[in-house]
């Protein structure tokens, strides 16, 4: 069990009611030998409840439902008070709940308080059951077996604050009328076997409910429900209403397939936890049945381009599937039709039992269909048809990108008929070129035989065929069109090949829209300019003006591309294996990577060759590299094909342990307790006073207020009354600490003012390092908690401990001196972000400001004497006055703040109080860019920092976030890009009722 979950088992005083023998609430008193239903002295008054007493059950263990027992009642109320614990136990016999009609009489598996309904075996009959019935009830129902038939409803979750969650893997429920999952509260449905017959409906959230909290789901892995009808989300109030397939069939009468891929088409069905895609929903005679199981996931993705053609075909397997046949054609229709046995256009590839399947080898730019059918275990050998996906492969050829060509000229006749257009697309759609003159280059006059148009490039290409679309003005203009060209190429803009002899363009129509156009092929190396010198005109002498429309280059891929990570990438994990899409049939690949930019683009830093497009390279922490592959292909001249220089940057620091993964659910559930991996003084409580993580049954363990990055830290208790307090975190497998230059070991601490100064350390394989800083830096005063007691860092250098760092098996954090046990203290001191960095993190760039010292401000601030603020004052007001309008703040109540930064990515955070409704107003006019805009005022940087996240009335700090970002409610904090030097920062009162008394700003944003 959970150690943590000391959950309180509140028994219920309840009082023995002695009244009507034929209708009394009778308790289960379990004072029997036995714990059977029918065991007399089990019930409050040794009496058995009969057809027209309620039973109540508020204890667990409670009662038991056994093959010897027929049990009636007028209605069941298992932990029928708020704060009662109650669970009911059926194995086989029968239950009979009698009272019928309105009111919602039936089992009440948990009326207020916590129920437990474990079913087996029997058969249970009810007008209703509802888990629960009552606020602020939850209900836990576990069947294996047995039956239970309800005359109208079966409820989770009916009204907004209570739970409902049932858990099916064997036996039968059918439902009169409606199945509800949740009405208007909060439910779980887990099938994994068994079945749900409903005669009506249905729903995954029937109701909703004001409070927004109103969520229902299930999660279908195994067994049928049969339904008349089905509904999500019946009154379209867009609560979360979802269901996930990876097993068993939800059958609906009639044809509902629409409506169903409609719910899949908003993200509402969903299979294998992933999206719609993998639902397979379709008529069966007269009814809609929805299933997964189908293989799914494909790879190539459906639709998808590009394609190379060394591709494999790759798929997630259908659950049921231990087979698979596949079809595999260039026709949708030959692929959609084929059989194993009816295969006319031999798309059949054959049947196997693993995802996965090798063209090959494909044909460019060819689109594919495939498809996979699911064969199920014999022998039934049952087929799933799947649907037909399809692809296409890469083009022979590819347009050299517009921004990645500089064109030139010998002249041009105005600056509107530049050379630029004619590689922009100006004037060029799918029909073909305009007439519009200022689409198209034209040369200045008096050039005959001299006229020239050059293209730069940003590196060379191999370029397979240029496609010219001449000049293209109407009527006569087109005479300007050039007519004998020649062609040259160069590397470097100084030693130029001529391609071919004379070429001749085909004269533009002049017509609009005109499509046809002149290729010229492409042989040799490749080049990196290429140059058109015109001959001649199709003016025949007359016209001594010189034009194009537009030119295009196709290139084959011979180089390297498509960079993981890709150029630019910051925070890359040192682990990366770095990959590319290998040039056209290139045999080797040669990888150069170094910090150092000149020598990758030398050719001189450390190379490895390696034949598949991809390599692990040993990298440091904090560092931009710079890579690039030069592919090898003995078929091209020159062999070697320099690549791009692409850079990224590996992150600063590996994380320990940032306790953003520790959560509250049971271990059995797949949960991840903090005191499972951080090993606290529970089991030596004599001897270690430590406590990590909050032990209040029904509380979160982790801390989500006092954070250094992400949502969670870890608050550690310690009590040192003749003790010591440790926790410890085991590594298995052993960490290696030096790799990836690791060099020091950082912890952030927050202290608490009440704690008692103890000796913080840690213990890296039991070597220990005492806190070399201020030991009041985990006490930190009051002053110095409201100004400055934010996160602090411990920097430990690694190399001293004198451990043997490439097997790191053990690392504990502790208070005290185990060797010397005192009186000593108690206290919490909050962890956060334990890393390990090359070199000790820089400390963060922190601009304090109070309140009270603006720049500027407004008439409307009020200005008060407070000992509880930092500096003894703050500005604000109570009420009565500000503006809750949607409108810029006026500038009464604006206050403004210089200050002075190094420049990057800064937040802030505010000290500030609620006297009221709070809301105030924020924005940094010299900031280059801010990641959220108001909704209501964008492009002006104020955002709304509203409902400050500190309890009304108490002092507290919070980030700067935007509350209405996006056009919708988002909390996300405000991050600022500000340049070096002087900035501003501006501070509104948006609503009445707000103190704010200190300022920081920080570069501090991890
Ligand atoms: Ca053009
Ligand atoms: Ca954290
Ligand atoms: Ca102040």
């Amino acid at each position: 069990m959970c150690k943590k979950l000391m959950l309180s088992v509140l028994v219920g005083l309840v009082a023995g009611v002695i009244g009507n023998a034929s209708a009394a609430d009778i308790s289960w008193s379990g004072a029997g030998t036995d714990k059977l239903w029918s065991t007399a002295e089990n019930w409050d008054g040794d009496t058995v409840p009969g057809a027209g007493d309620d039973a109540i059950i508020e204890m667990d263990p409670g009662a038991t439902i056994d093959d010897s027992v027929t049990a009636d009642a007028d209605n069941v109320r298992i932990a029928d008070a708020a704060g009662s614990t109650g669970r009911l136990v059926m194995t086989g016999g029968t239950l009979t709940v009698h009272q019928t009609g309105g009111g919602g009489p039936g089992l009440w598996i948990a009326n207020r308080g916590t129920g437990h309904f474990d079913m087996s075996g029997g058969t249970i009959t009810a007008e209703h059951v509802y888990l629960p019935r009552n606020v602020p009830g939850q209900a836990y129902m576990t069947m294996t077996g047995g039956t239970v038939t309800t005359g109208q409803s079966l409820t989770l979750g009916l009204h907004h604050g209570e739970y409902g969650e049932l858990n099916i893997s064997g036996g039968t429920i059918n439902v009169g009328s409606m199945f509800r999952c949740p009405d208007g509260g909060q439910a779980v449905l887990n099938m994994t076997g068994g079945t749900i017959n409903v005669s009506g409906t249905f729903f995954i959230i029937r109701r909703g409910n004001s409070g927004g909290t109103t969520s229902g789901h299930v999660q279908l892995d195994g067994g049928t429900i049969t339904v008349d009808d089905f509904e999500m989300d019946a009154q379209n109030i867009g609560r979360p209403a979802t269901m996930d397939i990876t097993g068993g069939t939800l059958i609906i009468n009639g044809d509902k397939v629409d409506k169903i891929k409609n719910y899949i088409a908003r993200g509402w069905i969903t299979a294998f936890g992933s999206d719609g895609t993998g639902v397979n929903v379709g008529l069966a005679g007269s009814n809609t049945v929805v299933s997964a199981g189908l293989s799914w996931n494909p790879t190539p993705g459906d639709g998808a381009t590009d394609v190379s053609v060394d591709a494999s075909l790759n798929w997630s397997s259908g659950i049921h599937a231990v087979r698979h046949d596949l079809y595999f054609g260039t026709s949708f229709d030959d692929v959609n039709s084929a059989t194993a046995t009816n295969d006319p256009a031999g798309v059949y590839r054959g049947s196997q039992d693993v995802s996965t399947y090798e063209t090959g080898g494909l044909e460019m730019n060819q689109t594919y269909y495939w498809r996979v059918d699911d064969i199920g275990a014999p022998p039934a050998d049952a087929v799933s048809k799947g649907s037909v996906w399809q692809f296409t492969t890469e083009p022979f050829a590819y347009p050299v990108a517009r921004e990645n060509i500089i064109a030139t000229a010998s002249t041009s006749n105005s600056p509107d008929e530049g050379p630029e257009n004619t590689v922009n697309g100006s004037g060029l759609s799918e029909e073909g070129h305009s007439t519009t003159l200022t689409d198209m280059w034209l040369s200045d006059s008096g050039e005959p035989g001299s006229a020239w148009i050059q293209y730069e490039f940003d590196r060379p290409y191999k370029i397979h065929q240029m496609l010219v679309w001449n000049y293209n003005g109407s009527m006569i203009l087109t005479s300007y069109g050039l007519k004998e060209i020649t062609v040259e190429c160069s590397s470097d803009a100084a030693d130029w090949t001529q391609l071919g002899n004379v070429h001749e363009l085909a004269q533009a129509s002049g017509a609009k829209d005109d499509a046809q156009y002149t290729t010229i092929a492409f042989d040799g190396p490749p080049v990196k300019y290429v140059k058109i010198t015109a001959n001649s005109n199709w003016g025949g002498g007359v016209f001594d003006r010189y034009g194009l429309s537009e030119v295009r280059f196709l290139y084959i891929p011979l180089h390297a591309r498509e960079p993981q990570p890709s150029s630019g990438a910051e925070n890359v994990n040192p682990e990366v294996t770095l990959s590319w899409r290998a040039g056209r049939q290139a045999a080797e690949h040669n990888l150069y990577i170094s910090n150092d930019e000149q020598k990758v683009v030398d050719d001189i830093a450390p190379v490895s060759v390696v034949t598949e497009a991809r390599d692990i390279p040993s990298l440091d922490l904090g560092q931009t590299y710079y890579w690039k592959v030069n592919e090898v292909n003995m078929a091209e001249t020159p062999s070697v094909l320099e690549g791009q220089v692409w850079k990224f940057a590996t992150s600063d620091f590996l994380v320990v342990d940032d306790f953003e993964s520790y959560n509250d659910i049971p271990v059995e559930e797949g949960g991840n307790p903090v005191y499972l991996t951080w090993v606290d003084g529970f089991d030596n409580p004599a001897t270690n006073g430590s406590t990590i993580g909050y032990v209040e049954a029904f509380e979160p363990s982790m801390e989500s207020g006092i954070i250094h990055s992400g949502g969670l830290s870890v608050p550690f208790m310690y009590d040192n009354n003749m003790k010591f307090s440790e926790a410890v975190r085991t590594f298995n497998p052993s960490q290696d600490w030096t790799r990836h230059g690791i060099k020091v070991l950082s912890l952030y601490f927050h202290g608490e003012p009440q704690n008692s100064l103890e000796q913080m350390y840690v213990k890296v394989n039991g070597s220990k390092v005492v806190y070399d800083g201020d030991p009041a830096d985990i006490k930190p005063t009051d002053i110095e908690y409201m100004e400055r007691g934010m996160w602090k860092v411990w920097n430990i250098d690694l190399a001293p401990l004198g451990v043997d760092l490439q097997k790191i098996t053990e690392l504990a954090i502790g208070f005290g001196n185990e060797n010397n046990l005192t009186a000593g203290g108690s206290g919490v001191v909050y962890f956060d972000d334990i890393r390990l960095y090359p070199s000790a993190p820089e400390p963060p760039e922190e601009i304090w400001l109070e309140a009270e010292a603006a720049t500027t401000m407004g008439a409307s601030w009020k200005l008060y004497d407070d000992p509880t603020s930092s500096g003894g004052r703050h500005i604000g007001s109570e009420d009565g006055d500000g503006d809750d309008n949607t409108e810029p703040p006026g500038v009464e109540w604006v206050a403004s703040y210089d200050f002075t930064v190094t420049g990057g990515t800064y937040k802030m955070l505010f000290r500030a109080q609620q006297a009221n409704s709070d809301s105030l107003w924020v924005r940094i006019p010299t900031a280059t860019s801010q990641n959220l805009e108001d909704q209501d005022l964008p492009g002006t940087g104020w955002v709304r920092f509203d409902a400050i996240d500190v309890p009304r009335g108490e002092w507290g700090w919070d980030e700067v976030y935007s509350e209405l970002s996006h056009g919708m409610q988002v909390f996300e904090t405000m991050n600022y890009t500000l340049p070096a030097g002087a900035n501003t920062l501006e501070i509104a009162k948006r609503e009445d009722g707000v103190f704010l008394d200190a300022i920081l700003i920080t570069n501090d944003v991890d």
